[in-house]
């Protein structure tokens, strides 16, 4: 008796007691706390996290972080202190400021035409996810790990109220907020290394029709030599908007549409939203219906509300059997030579209701180890789970292709199935402007691979807002150029010469940074650190940057400067402004200007109409000298698709550049990956502060420039 008591004493000792919360570490500086009445089944397992985190120790004794749980009424709730001087962030998609202080956040899922319903407070993603900075830089992070309808309030506390039973939360100490991201990613999924093609620039509109229309775009952008990649079917190619069909009249032959473009270079992205009409002889409503597939209502009927195809059932995508049939699906759609698939509307959103979704009781029935539960505990997952499921379809049918999707609703972690893009913004000024602020923090809370409507959907662009939109949209992780129904052409040549010629010259800059880019979600894919960063990230315990969202880095070696971004800090150290392709961005009314920053090198690569004809063999290199005549920088390549470089088939480089007696001598190592791709051409432009210097095309792993 006595031996068991010690051994409980012991116990509990060693899972520290904070006034009734259990605390465990589950990793370097990571801990979990648990309130006492914390509710397993109403919240395990866990969709954030992509493993159920492991136990490894009890909480050092001089950890200071640390929540406080209670139940208020229906609510539960977790608070935390903030500090004097804290910079807040994460917190997802909403709009507003990169600061996330003194904000009050809906996290439910939503679709938002325009980001207007809840002042904006509320989007299409949740993330129950905070990334505090002190003022000396350390960092913090803290998870509200419950998928359940939540607000987050940020003032002189973060708080997390959920309408959910008591829940566990995760903190992340870190001595930088990089650090802090990278371990959030290690816990929630980083992204999988997308397919080239999808980084380059993408056309879309709602809806390219008939596929004649398609087609006079795809040749647009090449008799123009404007480089894109990719053209978007948006639901207008469905029949009757039932999904997985093609309308007999408008897309007789997709498989030919497809073609078409892959001849040229190009891609093609098709869209699929969750709504399946309820009709019966519709195969995908017959097949869904005899296996039980759909949500149900309170009454365990099937669950019924109009979408685009008028009234539909909803795939229960909790239920492990709903999903493997749902990405069943994929099989002879993607046989039509689909390259890529976008999910729409996946918020759930439900027309002719005030919540534009579905009811708070309907019931999802999990399965797989997952509780059966109500839509206000799994209305946050309904996105991330289709996308889920349509990423293992569009896998399985295409086992050697990296996937691709697209998904407009997510919550913390869908990173690992798929890219997002910021939903129905308004072609407004202040929408391009927050477009920063917004995929900043969405990279912030672990979507590394995501991006506005370029140009505006709703709502008439102007030539000058277009043409300040492409010339920094560019720069985003992802660059998509949209438009809603009924609004005007919105393609980089419908506002005359002028801005087509702004256009060109921006997506031209995309393309030459390419391998710069690529590596960049290399480094996205194996680390978690976002492809375009806060500036702060130049200098965290420079104050004045922490509220900066005018201008941001695209890694850590470029500053990108809107235009319309009249004097927004930067960071200390000597930044100079580059030119990519040839052009003067000081002298463009619209370029956007890009700045390198002293001691790095960035790889540039030649001029390409799409990234079918994507090349390392001849890169320029772009060396920007720090006051010792030093730089350094990184590459990497491979296939640009498929999994070889899973098996080691890829390359990173290191550059690595020194002056003596005015001479830059560059070395160039292979440091890792099996790769060994032909002896490239190097051409190397040293920038210093007065000129460039550019020399031949040389070839080699010494390479030497006189200044
Ligand atoms: O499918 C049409 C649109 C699409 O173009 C847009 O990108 C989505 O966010 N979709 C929403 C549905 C209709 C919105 C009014």
């Amino acid at each position: 008796m006595y031996k068991i008591k010690s051994i409980l004493v012991l116990l509990l000792c060693s899972t520290l007691v904070f006034a009734g919360i259990r605390g465990k570490l589950i990793g370097d500086r990571v801990a979990v706390f648990y309130p006492v009445n914390f509710d397993s089944i109403g919240n395990l397992p866990s969709l954030a996290f992509e493993k159920e985190p492991v136990p490894i120790g009890s909480i050092p004794k001089d950890w200071k972080f640390i929540p406080t749980f209670y139940t208020s009424g229906k609510e539960t709730v977790a608070t935390f202190p903030v500090g004097k001087g804290v910079s807040l962030y994460g917190t997802g998609e909403i709009t507003g400021t990169l600061l996330r202080n003194g904000k009050s956040i809906d996290l439910w899922n939503t679709d938002t035409p325009g980001y207007q319903r809840a002042d904006g407070n509320r989007l299409y993603h949740s993330h129950p996810w905070v990334l505090g900075v002190r003022e000396d830089g350390t960092s913090f992070g803290i998870i509200a790990d419950n998928t359940w309808k939540q607000k987050l309030m940020l003032n002189d506390s973060i708080r997390f109220v959920s309408e959910g039973p008591a829940f566990r939360v995760v903190v992340i100490e870190r001595s930088t907020p990089q650090e802090v991201v990278m371990a959030l990613t290690d816990l929630v999924g980083k992204i999988d290394l997308p397919p080239l093609w999808s980084l380059g620039y993408q056309q879309c509109r709602w809806s390219y029709e008939p596929d004649s229309r398609a087609k006079e775009i795809a040749d647009g952008f090449i008799s123009r030599k404007i480089p894109c990649d990719v053209i978007w079917f948006d639901i207008d190619y469905m029949d009757k908007f039932k999904i997985f069909t093609f309308d007999k009249a408008k897309f007789p032959d997709p498989k030919g549409m497809n073609n078409y473009l892959h001849e040229r270079g190009m891609k093609g992205v098709w869209m699929i939203d969750p709504g399946v009409k309820l009709e019966k002889g519709y195969p995908v409503y017959d097949e869904g219906e005899k296996q039980d597939n759909f949500v149900k209502n309170v009454t365990r009927k099937d669950f019924v509300g109009p979408v685009w195809p008028g009234d539909c059932v909803f795939p229960d995508f909790t239920i492990p059997r709903a999903r493997a049939w749902w990405a069943g699906l994929y099989k002879d759609f993607m046989a039509n030579g689909v390259d890529g698939v976008w999910n729409d509307m996946n918020d759930p959103s439900v027309f002719k209701v005030k919540t534009t979704t579905m009811p708070e009781n309907n019931i999802h029935r999990g399965g797989g180890g997952l509780p059966e539960g109500n839509h206000l505990r799994y209305h946050n997952v309904y996105g991330m789970l289709m996308v889920r499921a349509t990423r293992e379809g569009i896998l399985n049918a295409n086992p050697d292709k990296r996937p691709f999707v697209l998904s407009r609703s997510g919550y913390l972690g869908s990173q690992r199935y798929g890219a997002t893009w910021t939903g129905d913004n308004l072609a407004i000024v202040e929408h391009m402007k927050m477009s920063i602020p917004m995929s900043l923090n969405l990279g912030l809370s672990g979507q590394a691979f995501n991006g506005p409507d370029i140009g505006g959907f709703a709502q008439n662009t102007s030539p000058d807002l277009f043409a300040q939109w492409m010339a920094m949209g560019v720069f985003f992780p992802f660059t998509r150029g949209h438009a809603c129904q009924g609004t005007n052409d919105k393609e980089p040549w419908a506002f005359g010469p002028e801005v087509e010629k702004t256009c060109r010259t921006a997506i031209n800059r995309r393309y030459r940074l390419m391998p710069y880019i690529y590596t960049l979600f290399h480094e996205a894919a194996t680390t978690g650190m976002p492809v375009m960063r806060p500036t702060f990230f130049a200098d965290i315990t420079d104050m004045s940057l922490r509220t900066v969202d005018e201008n941001f880095l695209l890694g850590d070696n470029l500053l990108i400067i809107p235009k319309w971004a009249k004097n927004s800090p930067i960071p200390k150290g000597n930044w100079r402004v580059v030119s990519i392709n040839g052009e003067e961005s000081k002298y463009d009314q619209f370029q956007a200007d890009v700045l390198q920053k002293e001691g790095t090198i960035v790889p540039v690569g030649n001029l390409i109409q799409s990234t079918a004809t994507y090349s390392t063999d001849s890169l320029t290199l772009l060396v920007s000298l720090n006051g010792s005549g030093k730089a350094t920088g990184v590459l990497y390549e491979d296939a640009n698709d498929g999994f070889g470089y899973k098996k080691g088939e890829y390359a990173l480089w290191s550059f690595n550049a020194e002056t003596k007696a005015n001479v830059v001598s560059i070395t160039i190592t292979q440091t890792a990956g099996k790769y060994k791709p032909k002896n490239k051409l190097f051409k190397i432009k040293v920038i210093s502060d007065s000129k460039v210097i550019e020399s031949n095309w040389l070839t080699g792993n010494s390479l030497k420039v006189k200044i």
